[in-house]
């Protein structure tokens, strides 16, 4: 399938809607997810247009899984989860919602159960506190 231009990650990538921004380089950026499953949610998405994992080049998977150990032991060391749940989605049928490749990070801890996945949005004024805990520990 052709990749959608107009998808709201893509949106984001041009700057065109705003984000809770985590980290960003040449190749990928991260960002609180709006509708966090846990406290301390991330998606990693590499600035390369491509719609899943099967169409994004090797380049563009080697920088994505880079920023997302490097985003994952910041939320490590800000939050000090029990455990870091990592996940990617590709197509409808497996659950993906929006059309841009995205490797979510979610903090666990034990015994609280996650949120409904892209269910419940949240203010940005929300993520902001978490997200500069994150970002300092970068
Ligand atoms: P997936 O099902 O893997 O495609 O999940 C998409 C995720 O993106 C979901 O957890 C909700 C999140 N999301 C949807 N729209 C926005 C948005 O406009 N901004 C941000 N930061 N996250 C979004």
């Amino acid at each position: 399938m052709a990749y959608d231009n107009s998808n709201i990650f893509a949106k984001i990538l041009r700057g065109e809607i705003p984000c809770v921004k985590i980290y960003e380089d040449a190749q990928t950026l991260a960002f609180m997810d709006v509708m966090p499953e846990a406290d301390g949610h991330v998606l990693v998405v590499p600035k390369e247009a491509a719609e899943d994992i099967l169409s994004l080049s090797p380049e563009g998977l080697t920088a994505m899984m880079a920023t997302v150990q490097k985003v994952a032991k910041a939320v490590d060391k800000a939050l000090m989860p029990g455990g870091i749940l990592i996940k990617q989605y590709n197509r409808p049928a497996a659950g993906q919602s929006v059309p841009h490749i995205h490797f979510h990070i979610v903090p666990r801890w034990e015994g609280i159960p996650l949120a409904p996945h892209g269910k419940v949005m949240v203010e940005a004024a929300r993520l902001e506190p978490v997200a500069a805990k994150i970002r300092s520990a970068l």
